[in-house]
């Protein structure tokens, strides 16, 4: 049988999404196609989990395997059918808020896990679905109808957090630059273990000031450390608006519990019947 070859457009399913006009999420659709057609990846055999929010819509605008499930838990949900069917490509991907707020105790542990799995993170610094309240990653003097003044509440550095967590593939990356974007999606797909890729994402709607951030960012400046603490450093000390990858680690990924845990499971289920 002859390999089909497919193009980005073909990794694009039939319904049109309804971010607003200049969202970045339009970027990373497209670098996923464009990393998808890369590693020529089957859709029936690609899997993209995603739990709620603007950026969370994406799965339903790929042509693969899509769960749209709640909100905060595509991580839950990306571990259990990638340790059921290892055979898939799977990645999760959703927004700030999603992934570090609501999400945040499942990312990390899917860190410390380190089961192969991708996930992209589109970090507008926002709630952007819910029409703009502060996330997780806004900054402490941004203000917002809710809190006019800022939280003055220091913003998580997710990036760290995975580090010491146990990630094994760890970059920033720019909407705004797809193809850099795409090459760094499929690294990350082809890496064993978690993977994590936070995504500088604009939404031009409750942050257009992020615009700017085509001028603004570095792009493809960070080169792989050598070691977690070297990671740390960058991620901690150096300038936030840098991208490319941070971190490639070799723990091995995990990949469950193995056959005597079922044993275990079916003497458990008997003691209950019992
Ligand atoms: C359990 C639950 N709590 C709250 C909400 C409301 N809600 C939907 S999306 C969202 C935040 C989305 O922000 P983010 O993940 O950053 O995505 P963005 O819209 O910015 O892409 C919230 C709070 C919800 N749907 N479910
Ligand atoms: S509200 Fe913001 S994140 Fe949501 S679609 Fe519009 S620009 Fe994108
Ligand atoms: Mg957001």
């Amino acid at each position: 049988m002859t390999e089909q070859i497919r193009k980005p457009a073909d990794y694009k399913s039939a319904i049109k999404p309804i971010w607003c006009p200049g969202c970045g999420d339009y970027g990373v659709l497209s670098a996923i196609t464009k990393a998808f057609a890369k590693l020529r990846l089957e859709p029936e055999n690609t899997a993209v989990v995603s739990g709620i929010g603007c950026a969370a819509r994406i799965p339903a605008y790929i042509n693969a395997y899509g769960f749209h499930g709640l909100h905060g838990r595509a991580l839950p949900i990306a571990t259990g059918l990638k340790l059921a069917r290892p055979d898939l490509t799977v990645l999760a991907m959703g927004g700030d808020g999603d992934m570090y707020s609501i999400g945040g105790n499942h990312f990390m542990h899917a860190c410390r896990r380190n089961v192969d799995i991708t996930l992209l993170v589109m970090d507008n610094r926002i709630y952007g679905m819910t029409k703009g309240q502060p996330s997780p990653t806004t900054e402490p003097d941004f203000p917002t109808h809710l809190y006019p003044d800022g939280t003055h509440l220091q913003p998580l550095n997710a990036l760290a957090i995975a580090l010491v967590a146990g990630a094994n593939f760890v970059a920033r990356t720019f909407s705004g630059d797809p193809n850099g974007l795409a090459e760094d999606i499929a690294m990350a797909i082809n890496h064993p273990g978690f993977s994590v890729i936070e995504i500088l994402s604009p939404c031009v709607t409750f942050r257009p000031e992020q615009r700017d951030w085509k001028h603004q960012v570095q792009r493809n400046v960070l080169t792989p450390a050598a070691s977690v603490a070297e990671a740390l450093q960058v991620v901690t000390t150096g300038p936030e608006l840098a991208t490319g990858v941070i971190w490639k680690g070799d723990r091995p990924p995990y990949e469950g519990p193995g056959e005597k845990a079922g044993i275990a499971l079916d003497r458990l289920l008997e003691g209950f019947a019992a």
